[in-house]
C-alpha cells in the first residue's frame, strides 16, 4: 500500500513532472522559436535602408500577387547578385520568396534581365535604346494573357538598379501595380571618396576604422565589401576610390594592387569600379627616379608602365584621384608646371585603358593670398580647354572647405570646355561630427540648385554637373565617405541618410531632398505616416538648426583648430591666417564678416556678373550670406527688424531650440521604433542639444567682446565667462588628420 501508496504519490508526482516538463519544453520550443525572431527584430543599423522586414499583411498579400514568381538568369555574377537580392528582398518584405519559373504561365511572375540574358524580354521586343549602358526600366504589362512586371534592361547592371528600384518600392510601401518606371543616371561617374589611409585610420571618419582591412587583404574578404557593394548599387554609385587623397605613394605598389585587386573582385559583380588616389611624387618614392615633373619623359614612361601594371590586375580600373598642390601635397607646380600639365600626364597612362583622372581644385598654394576662396578659380580658370579629354576637374561644392553653409563655387560656370565634377563630404567635419543629426541632402540640392547664370537664368550648378549646359559626356560627382567600421557603418543611424541621399542625387543631380528623405525613412524606420511625417520634418529642418547654432548668416570657419571640433571663433595666429577664425570673421568694434564685395577681396567678381552684382552688394546679397560677402555694422538693420547682433544671437539660439525640438518629437516615437535604435539615436539627440547650447555660447560670449552690446531681452547669458570656452581643449578628438 505503501508502496502502492507511493507509487501513486510516485504516479502523482512522476506526472506533475511530466507536466512541468512539458511545460518547460513549450516554453523552450516557444523560445526556441521567439528568440531568434525577436533577435531579428533587435537591430543596431547594420542592415542599413535595405533590411527587408514584413510587410504589413494586406501589403505583402498585394506584393505576392505581383511576384509569386521570378524569372531571372543567374548565368553571370552580376545576374547572381541581382537574383539573390531579389530573393532576399521580396521573400523578407513578403514572408516567403517567390518561387523561380521560366514561364509565364500564371498571373503574377516578376522577370528580370536583359533581351540577352532572359528569352522572355528577347520575345517581348522592348524598346530599350534610350535606357544606355545603366539605365532600367520596370513595368507592368501582360504576357501571353497574364499579368506581369518586367524589371529589363541592356546590361546586366542596369537590371540590378531596376530590382533595387522594385524593392524600394516595395520596401517603402507604395503600390507595385501599374508602373511604368523609366531610369537613365544624368551623371556618369559616380563615386565615394574614402579618405582612408592603408593604417585603416580615416581622416575626417567617425565611424570607426576604415572598413577595408588592408593587411588581411587579398586572403580575406570581409563579407561587409559584399554589403557595402550591395548598399552602394541600391542607390547607384558605380565607383569608389579606396584610399586617402592625402595618400602614400604605397598604394601604388605591387603589394597593395594585389589587394585593391581583391577587393575589385568583389565589388565588380555590383557595378562599382575601382580607383585609387594617386600621390604625385610616387616616381620618386616608390619608382627610383629623381624626379616627377610631369614633362619629364622618364617620369611619363613610368606612369604609363604603372598604368599598364594596374590594368593587368584589374581590367576595368576606374582611373586616379590627385590631390596635388594643396595642403603639402606634391604636385606639378613643384617643377614649375601647371595643373593641367600634371593631368594631362596621367590621363595619357590611362587613356589607352579608358580610364579617367579626377583632378581636384581644392587647392591653396603656399603663399597667402587676399583671400583663401579666390585661389581655386585663379589656378583652374586660365587652364580651361587645356585638360585632356578623359580628365574631370573635381570641385568642391563651396570654395573654402566643406562649411555648414557656403555659396556654389565660382568655378561652377567658369570653366565651360572642362567637365566640373561636384565634390560633397558625406562625413560631417563640419557638421557636428557623427552624434548631431544633420540630413545633407537639403545643402547639397542648395548647392545644385544655385543658379551660376553662365549662360544665363537658369544655368544651374546641377546643369554643370550633368554635363547638359556645356554639353560634356564625361561627368560626375564624389561623395567623401562616411563609412567605418562600426556596426551600423557611418556613426550613426542618421548618418545613413547622407550616404543613400548622396547616391540618390549623384544619379539625378536635380532629384528632391524631401522625396529622398521619405524614401529611406520608410526603409530604414517604418511606412507608417506617423513616423514617417515627423522623422521627415526634422531631418528636413536639421541642417539649417546646425548652420544656426554653428555659423548662422553666412560666417564660416569658425571651429576648432586641426580637430575641428566644437566653435572656436577665437584661433588665431599659428602656420598661416587662413587657418585661423579670425581671418574669416574679421570681427572688430564696428561690425563682422569678411568683405568679399569690390570694397575688399573682390571675390564676387569670380561669379558671373548678375551673380556678382546681387552678391556684392549689402542690400540684395541674400541673408544666409551676409556676413560670407560683407563686413557688416552690429547694428544693420535685417529683414526682420532686428539689428544684426540681435539677429545673430537670435539665429544661435533658435538652432538650439530645434534640436531640444527634435528630441521632443523623438520621445515621442518611443515604441513606434526598435528600442536599440530609438535609444542611441535619442542619446545622440541629448549630445547635439549640449554641443549646439556649447556653440551657441561660446561664440555669444565672443562676439560680445566686439559688439559690446547686451543679449537682446528673453536672451540667456552664456553660463561662463569666455576664457572657460577657450580653456577646452580636445587633445583626442577623432578624425584630426594625423
Ligand atoms: C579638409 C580636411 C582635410 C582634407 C582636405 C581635403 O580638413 O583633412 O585633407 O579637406 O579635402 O576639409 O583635401
Amino acid at each position: 500500500m505503501a508502496i502502492g501508496q507511493y507509487g501513486q504519490v510516485a504516479g502523482v508526482a512522476a506526472r506533475g513532472v511530466a507536466r512541468r516538463v512539458r511545460a518547460v519544453a513549450v516554453l523552450l520550443l516557444a523560445l526556441w522559436v521567439w528568440l531568434p525572431a525577436a533577435t531579428a527584430r533587435a537591430e543596431d543599423g547594420h542592415d542599413l535602408w535595405l533590411r527587408y522586414r514584413a510587410l504589413p499583411a494586406a501589403q505583402a498579400d498585394a506584393g505576392r500577387a505581383v511576384a509569386a514568381a521570378l524569372a531571372a538568369p543567374d548565368a553571370s555574377p552580376t545576374q547572381a547578385a541581382t537574383r539573390e537580392e531579389l530573393l532576399r528582398g521580396l521573400g523578407g518584405l513578403f514572408g516567403g520568396a517567390p518561387a523561380m519559373t521560366a514561364r509565364i504561365d500564371r498571373d503574377g511572375v516578376l522577370v528580370a534581365g536583359t533581351p540577352a540574358s532572359s528569352p522572355v524580354l528577347a520575345k517581348l521586343g522592348l524598346d530599350l535604346s534610350a535606357l544606355g549602358d545603366e539605365g532600367y526600366l520596370v513595368r507592368s504589362l501582360r504576357i501571353d494573357g497574364h499579368a506581369a512586371t518586367v524589371i529589363a534592361a541592356n546590361s546586366d547592371i542596369g537590371v540590378l538598379y531596376g530590382a533595387f528600384h522594385f524593392l524600394r518600392l516595395a520596401q517603402s510601401g507604395q503600390s507595385l501595380s501599374g508602373l511604368d518606371v523609366r531610369e537613365t543616371p544624368k551623371v556618369k561617374v559616380r563615386v565615394l571618396n574614402h579618405w582612408d589611409n592603408l593604417d585603416r585610420y580615416v581622416e575626417r571618419g567617425y565611424a570607426g576604422q576604415s572598413i577595408w582591412d588592408w593587411h588581411k587583404l587579398p586572403g580575406w574578404l570581409d563579407p561587409r565589401y559584399t554589403d557595402y557593394a550591395r548598399a552602394n548599387a541600391s542607390i547607384g554609385i558605380n565607383g569608389t576610390v579606396l584610399n586617402n587623397v592625402n595618400t602614400s605613394a604605397q598604394m601604388l605598389t605591387p603589394q597593395y594592387l594585389e589587394k585593391a585587386r581583391a577587393l575589385a573582385g568583389v565589388l565588380r559583380p555590383y557595378g562599382l569600379k575601382v580607383y585609387l588616389s594617386a600621390r604625385f611624387s610616387a616616381p620618386i618614392e616608390i619608382g627610383g627616379l629623381q624626379t616627377a615633373d610631369p614633362l619629364d619623359p622618364a617620369v611619363r614612361r613610368w606612369w604609363q608602365a604603372k598604368a599598364d601594371e594596374i590594368y593587368r590586375a584589374i581590367p576595368d580600373f576606374g582611373g586616379f584621384l590627385v590631390k596635388a598642390n594643396s595642403e603639402g601635397q606634391p604636385g606639378p607646380q613643384d617643377y614649375g608646371r601647371s595643373h593641367a600639365d600634371g593631368a594631362n600626364m596621367l590621363a595619357e597612362a590611362l587613356a589607352p585603358h579608358g580610364g579617367i583622372v579626377m583632378w581636384r581644385a581644392f587647392v591653396y598654394s603656399h603663399e597667402e593670398p587676399d583671400d583663401r576662396a579666390k585661389q581655386a578659380y585663379s589656378e583652374f580658370v586660365p587652364y580651361d580647354g587645356r585638360f585632356a579629354a578623359n580628365v574631370l576637374v573635381q570641385v568642391k561644392n563651396g570654395a573654402i572647405d566643406f562649411q555648414p553653409r557656403e555659396p556654389f563655387h565660382p568655378l561652377f560656370g567658369a570653366m565651360p570646355k572642362t567637365p566640373l565634377m561636384m565634390e560633397f563630404q558625406i562625413t560631417k567635419e563640419y557638421l557636428g561630427f557623427a552624434t548631431h543629426l544633420a540630413y545633407l541632402a537639403p545643402m547639397y540640392q542648395e548647392a545644385l540648385q544655385a543658379d551660376t547664370h553662365a549662360r544665363g537664368p537658369g544655368s544651374t550648378v546641377a546643369r554643370v554637373v550633368d554635363g547638359s549646359l556645356e554639353g560634356h559626356a564625361l561627368t560626375g560627382m564624389a561623395g567623401v565617405a562616411n563609412i567605418g567600421s562600426d556596426r551600423n557603418w557611418s556613426g550613426s543611424q542618421f548618418d545613413q541618410a547622407n550616404w543613400y541621399a548622396f547616391g540618390r542625387l549623384a544619379w539625378d543631380p536635380h532629384a528632391d531632398a524631401a522625396q529622398i528623405a521619405r524614401d529611406w525613412t520608410r526603409m530604414t524606420f517604418s511606412t507608417d505616416p506617423a513616423v514617417v511625417t515627423p522623422i521627415v520634418d526634422m531631418m528636413m529642418g536639421s541642417r539649417e538648426a546646425v548652420v544656426d547654432y554653428m555659423t548662422p548668416l553666412g560666417l564660416h570657419h569658425l571651429m576648432g583648430r586641426g580637430h575641428h571640433y566644437g566653435p572656436a571663433p577665437w584661433v588665431e595666429g599659428g602656420p598661416r591666417a587662413d587657418w585661423t577664425s579670425v581671418y574669416y570673421h574679421r570681427a572688430d568694434a564696428r561690425g563682422i564678416g569678411f568683405d568679399r564685395s569690390a570694397s575688399g577681396s573682390n571675390a564676387v567678381a569670380q561669379y558671373a556678373p548678375a551673380v556678382a552684382a546681387q552678391f556684392g552688394d549689402i542690400a540684395t546679397v541674400p541673408e544666409p550670406f551676409l556676413l560670407w560677402f560683407h563686413h557688416v555694422p552690429w547694428d544693420h538693420r535685417m529683414a526682420s527688424g532686428r539689428i544684426l547682433w540681435d539677429e545673430l544671437v537670435h539665429r544661435y539660439g533658435r538652432g538650439v531650440d530645434y534640436v531640444a525640438s527634435m528630441r521632443r518629437t523623438w520621445a515621442g516615437l518611443a515604441g513606434r521604433i526598435d528600442a536599440e535604435r530609438h535609444a542611441e539615436v535619442a542619446a545622440f539627440l541629448a549630445i547635439q542639444e549640449q554641443e549646439a547650447q556649447w556653440w551657441r555660447d561660446a561664440s555669444i560670449a565672443y562676439f560680445q567682446t566686439f559688439s559690446k552690446r547686451p543679449l537682446p531681452k528673453g536672451e540667456k547669458l552664456p553660463p561662463h565667462p569666455l576664457a572657460y570656452y577657450q580653456s577646452l581643449q580636445f587633445p583626442f578628438a577623432p578624425g584630426d588628420g594625423k
